[in-house]
């Protein structure tokens, strides 16, 4: 049933030794001839290659064209059979022609705005040449392109140039996934670097004319980033030029190509005016991400696609630390963990449950998930905190020595750690290849003078796996005095069975304890806690993420039981008030207390909890419990924000950023109460795309924003970026009644250009993203989203798969809620030609 298994996996018969291309552009026709140097390894196998979308054209075995007995074209590749293969190194030369202007799925060779480019990860390197496109053949690559545009680029290091041709040269084996061309009327942003050792380097950012003014931070971003791995890695950059493209249409973030990063211009493209902070922040962690893949993907990459957090989990932990150093540490854990929970663990408890190393899939696009990435960092970071700084720094350089130019495993990754450290890590290896989040239950026992803390694990069973053995947990534990001293530093726990106690002895009086700090672990932790013990972590915990989860614990029991019907818990609005005070605690992590958890969340947890989540009473709990902090902190909201406005010019950087995301979270509040008057206020005066995108959000959470839109429409229209965050926003915060049928309205907008992905996204992200809206017990945005699947699949696959990912929590709800979800989902399902995307996705999603 087409089903690729991880057992299944066999080495390539032959070695690929040298790749050249050769391209003649034509939007309708453009020719790609290869040449590869093959030397067979299993004598007696034929020579299968990947094609899809191909016209072949010509093939030849060291000069001679093969004839049609000599194999077999199928619509997925080319197979030689093996008696017309020497037996000796041997070249195969193909020329095929494909159509670069038809290709809406924006994998392989596209067009975008008359500018060609590729996207080759997973599998597009299959429709642009017959190749084995598998990660485990590398090979160095010889480009050569024509075509009547300025400027022409490719893997590697330039090698020569003319009118309408240039050639480059990429010295580095590489696997045929991060080949990458672009062409086409760009401009440069130059800058220049100088590695550790001294040698230069050129950088360049491509855009298109009228875009390099919004190049600056990102080319800041990159040098610092190629520093940081210098530093924190000892990694050089290792060829003579760095590119990276912006290009608008684009399936996802960004890609790591050799030495030619293409980017989804969302993520590179900024300015003051254009471009929010937490879009500058973003913007470096990606620009980091690519830039670090250079070492964790491109030299050492993965031997299949199962292996893919091998890469990605790395790079992943690997940004993360970069940006925490870049920016507040503590407060970009604590984002992290909000995105892992919101994201991660939603898709571990729904039917889209997969281990960060899954052994079977379909298509592998759609396992580019929050689990392998977001999931395979975490599982990097407990090994770090398992064997310690100088142990992980250990392991990560035998793991370049040992297998730099290799396509590796995560035993090859986990065999690093155990030779360098002397560790065992079988039982830790569990984290890898079964799914699900652990539940980690405690209890805690006090008597003579010594506290013991007993721990429980269990995970619940997930699609395909319904036993799950004991993980190896890394649980940090501090301990607290009545008076907020810490007694007992972090130390780090190792649970390894189901059922663990662990003692402190000598304790003079009863201490609080502060566990899984830094969470230091992908776990959810089940503890019976009072408020008033909260409240004192919230006051007290040495270690910021805990003293931020004391305040989200908070926040989130008093919203589950509002959600039932009770009024807001007074403890929780009293134990706020000091960290409003407290003007020596960041204004970030103070931004962060005030933020509290997301409706999908709650449904999240009240699922976890054994009720049925009413996506209503969540919506109107928590603008009940945003009023009711409006109302109890008025003062002092309004007093930080007057305190926190930023004078002086736009600055991106984290101190002020801080700032700002303080005074928008207060005038959020605020805004509960003075009816938009403040947020209106910003809106015309703001200088800067962060207060004016702060002010406009909260006026469309009050549902009075009609001029304030409309007026942000008529100055944007011409800025696709700036466009997509109207979209988006309009439909995210606007009154849940009210969503569905925006979104229609939006759909017919003349500016909705839906075969664009990061409008499409706006748009139906937007959507999705407003909970009490997309799951509207009329079903309309249901139907409304699955109408849009089904006509984005044809066009842009990959696009509509990732998606479709909107239908994961649908059995947490309501008989009524989902037979509707059940409805779409299987009319989706009958559809047509629907994609291998679309349709592995929609079984798994009816699992
Ligand atoms: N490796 C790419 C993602 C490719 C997605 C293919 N569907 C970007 C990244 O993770 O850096
Ligand atoms: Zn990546």
């Amino acid at each position: 049933d087409g089903t690729i298994r991880l057992a299944d996996y066999r080495p390539y018969p032959f070695e690929v030794t040298q790749v050249a291309l050769l391209f003649r552009l034509a939007p309708g026709a453009t020719r790609v001839r290869a040449r590869l140097d093959l030397v067979p390894r299993q004598p007696g196998a034929p020579l299968r290659l990947d094609g899809e979308e191909l016209r072949l054209i010509s093939a030849a075995i060291d000069g001679e064209a093969l004839g049609g007995n000599d194999y077999l074209l199928t619509e997925t590749g080319l197979t030689i059979h093996a008696a017309a293969l020497p037996e000796a190194p041997f070249t195969l030369e193909t020329e095929v022609e494909i159509a670069p202007e038809a290709n809406t799925a924006l994998e392989g060779l596209y067009m975008s705005k008359g500018m060609y480019c590729t996207q080759c990860e997973a599998e597009g390197f299959r429709k642009i040449t017959f190749y084995p496109d598998r990660p485990d053949v590398m090979a160095p690559f010889q480009v050569r392109i024509e075509g009547d545009l300025p400027v022409l680029l490719s893997n590697g290091n330039p090698v020569a140039q003319g009118p309408g041709w240039a050639e480059w040269h990429d010295p580095w084996p590489k696997p045929a996934y991060l080949f990458a061309l672009v062409a086409g009327d760009l401009v440069a942003h130059p800058g220049s670097f100088t590695t550790a050792s001294g040698r230069e380097v050129t950088l360049n950012i491509w855009v298109r004319p009228g875009d390099e003014d919004r190049c600056g931070f990102a080319m800041e971003a990159l040098k610092r980033s190629m520093r940081w791995d210098e530093t924190a890695y000892g990694r050089e950059y290792d060829l003579d030029i760095f590119n990276i493209v912006a290009v608008d249409d684009f399936n996802m973030g960004a890609m790591e190509n050799k030495g030619l990063n293409i980017f989804n211009s969302k993520w590179v493209l900024a300015s003051p005016e254009t471009a929010t902070d937490s879009d500058f922040e973003r913007i470096e962690a990606i620009i980091a991400h690519e830039y670090f893949h250079n070492w964790t993907g491109n030299r050492i990459t993965c031997r299949d696609w199962f292996q893919l957090c091998l890469k990605e989990g790395l790079t992943v932990f690997r940004d993360q630390s970069f940006t925490a150093e870049m920016r507040l540490g503590p407060v970009k854990r604590i984002e992290d963990v909000i995105l892992l929970r919101a994201r991660q663990f939603r898709e571990d408890q729904g039917p889209l449950a997969h281990p960060p190393r899954p052994d079977h899939y379909k298509e592998i696009n759609n396992f580019y998930t929050v689990t392998v990435y977001e999931k395979g960092a975490e599982i990097v970071g407990m090994l770090k905190r398992l064997v310690g700084d100088a142990g992980y720094r250990a392991a990560l350089d035998l793991y370049f020595d040992r297998h730099d130019g290799q396509a590796c495993t995560i035993e090859d990754w986990l065999k690093v750690f155990e030779d360098a450290s002397g560790r065992d890590l079988a039982q830790f290896k569990h984290w890898y290849v079964e799914a699900g989040t652990p539940r980690l239950r405690v209890s805690e026992d006090w008597a003579e003078e010594r506290l013991t803390l007993t721990f429980e694990q269990s995970t619940p069973p997930s699609p395909g796996q319904m036993e799950k053995a004991p993980r190896h947990i890394p649980i940090a534990v501090g301990l607290l005095s009545p008076n907020g001293d810490e007694v007992v530093p972090t130390t780090v726990l190792e649970m390894t069975e189901a059922r663990q106690s662990f003692c402190f002895e000598g304790l003079a009086t009863r201490p609080v304890a502060s566990i899984l700090r830094d969470f230091s672990a992908p776990v959810i932790l089940e503890r019976a806690q009072n408020g008033a013990e909260r409240a004192f972590l919230l006051a007290h915990d040495t270690d910021p993420f805990n003293r931020w989860e004391a305040g989200n614990a908070l926040a989130r029991a008093c919203l589950m039981e509002m959600a039932e019907g009770a009024g807001p818990d007074g403890a929780y609005l009293d134990a706020l008030g000091p960290v409003l005070a407290d003007a020596a605690l960041d204004p970030a992590f103070r931004a962060l207390c005030l933020r509290l958890p997301s409706e999908d969340e709650l449904a999240q947890a009240l699922h976890a909890a054994g009720k049925i989540p009413d996506p209503d009473a969540i919506h109107a709990a928590r603008a009940a419990l945003m009023r009711a902090i409006a109302q109890r902190h008025e003062a002092a909201l309004s007093e930080i924000y007057a305190a926190m406005a930023v004078p002086g010019p736009y600055q991106p950087d984290a101190e002020p950023a801080g700032r700002r995301a303080l005074r928008l979270a207060a005038l959020a509040l605020l805004s509960k109460l003075d009816g938009g008057a403040r947020a209106r206020a910003l809106f015309a005066e703001a200088q800067n795309m962060t207060e004016s995108f702060g002010a406009l959000s909260a006026l469309i959470a009050l549902g009075a924003a009609e001029a304030e839109t409309a007026a942000f429409r008529t100055r944007w229209q011409g800025d696709r970026l700036v466009m997509d965050k109207w979209f988006m926003a309009q439909l995210a915060y606007c009154p849940p009644g009210l969503a569905a049928g925006l979104a229609r309205d939006l759909a017919e907008d003349p500016l909705f250009d839906w075969k664009n992905p990061n409008r499409f996204r706006a748009l139906m992200g937007g959507l999705s993203a407003n909970h009490a809206g997309f799951h509207d017990r009329s079903g309309a945005g249901y139907q409304f989203y699955a109408d849009w699947l089904i006509r984005l699949d044809p066009v842009n696959p990959q696009t509509a798969a990732r998606m479709s990912t909107a239908f994961e929590t649908w059995r947490r709800f309501d008989p009524g809620r989902q037979a509707l979800v059940r409805d779409e989902l299987d009319r989706i399902a009958a559809t047509t030609g629907l994609s291998r995307d679309l349709s592995e996705m929609v079984q798994r999603l009816r699992g």
